[in-house]
């Protein structure tokens, strides 16, 4: 399923949404819907988990489908896997993990059923927003970062989940953006490259996970953009046009999509713009008309 939403985001982005068969990506998500829990797996016959919900979801959006989703039983499914802490499991046997309170509420905040404001009707809201937000800042740590959990290691790829969460739920204001924004530039190496943490070699994929977070935090210059843009470009295959980790490496759709959308952020010609905090192209997310909080 999430390679499904990575290829299709990348044709999107690169304006070639034109050339995919809509039905069989549709007839897809249908198949791999769960009735009884209300989320969606990985493929036809697996568990469902809320990552793969979320990509069921980006890629109805995507495909301008987002009415035809069970949207009552993906809430359903969603507010099952918040645990009383505040923290969300990735699927019924309940390993937790900043990545599915990112996937949580940006399955609501797509589906327009993620409610913001205390006005809104209680009865109606679909997870226990306070507590999803304090669990999230607890994960935050001294050198700024964010892990998996209270006290893990930081890692770009959970920062990127952290700071995409409190762009949805717009509570960007509640963390030390300066330390953050720090610790993120120091990810980039003399390649130009970036890394997820200290002493790891660099990867594409970390292009997207950091300059989208910088973006969001509004400090998108405090890395050297053209370096980067430089490297990214080095490591499309010139025979497939896939991106890989790596320059000489094997490409995937993984680090395509995210080489893809890290040039959109940083200015491309040619590309879509995406939304930093979706991975989805902007006018998608315009026109469902949801919001997220960018820094500037
Ligand atoms: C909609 C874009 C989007 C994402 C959905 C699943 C998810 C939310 C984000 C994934 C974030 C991510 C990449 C987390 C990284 C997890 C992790 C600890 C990876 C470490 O892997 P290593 O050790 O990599 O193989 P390094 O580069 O650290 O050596
Ligand atoms: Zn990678």
């Amino acid at each position: 399923m999430s390679g499904m939403y990575w290829v299709l985001t990348t044709l999107a982005v690169a304006k070639k949404l034109d050339t995919v068969q809509r039905d069989q990506f549709l007839d897809f998500i249908d198949e791999c819907w769960d009735s009884s829990s209300g989320g969606y797996s990985a493929c036809p016959g697996h568990d469902p988990h809320i990552l793969y919900t979320l990509s069921a979801v980006q890629i109805a959006a995507t495909l301008d489908a987002i009415e035809r989703l069970p949207s009552d039983d993906i809430v359903r499914y969603v507010r099952s896997l918040q645990n009383p802490d505040g923290s969300f499991a990735g699927d019924r046997w309940g390993e937790v993990d900043t990545r599915f309170s990112f996937c949580a509420v940006a399955t609501l905040a797509l589906l327009g059923r993620l409610h913001l404001d205390d006005n809104d009707n209680d009865t109606d809201n679909s997870i226990d927003l306070e507590s999803a937000v304090r669990f999230v800042l607890s994960c935050q740590n001294f050198d700024g970062g964010f892990g998996s959990r209270p006290n893990a290691e930081s890692h770009a790829g959970l920062i990127y989940c952290c700071v995409g969460f409190l762009s949805v739920v717009r509570r960007l204001a509640s963390i030390d953006g300066d330390t953050l924004a720090w610790w993120l530039s120091e990810r980039q190496l003399p390649s130009g490259g970036l890394n997820g943490r200290p002493e790891k070699l660099p990867d594409v994929c970390y292009s997207w996970w950091v300059i989208s977070s910088l973006t969001m935090l509004g400090r998108q210059r405090w890395i050297d953009s053209d370096r980067l843009k430089a490297y990214i470009l080095a490591s499309q295959d010139v025979e497939t046009g896939g991106f890989s980790d790596r320059p000489g490496d094997l490409p995937d759709p993984f680090h395509t999509v995210f080489g893809v959308a890290a040039l959109s952020l940083l200015g491309e010609p040619g590309l879509l713009q995406v939304s930093p905090t979706f991975c989805m192209p902007q006018q998608v997310i315009d026109r469902l008309g949801v919001t997220s909080q960018i820094l500037s």
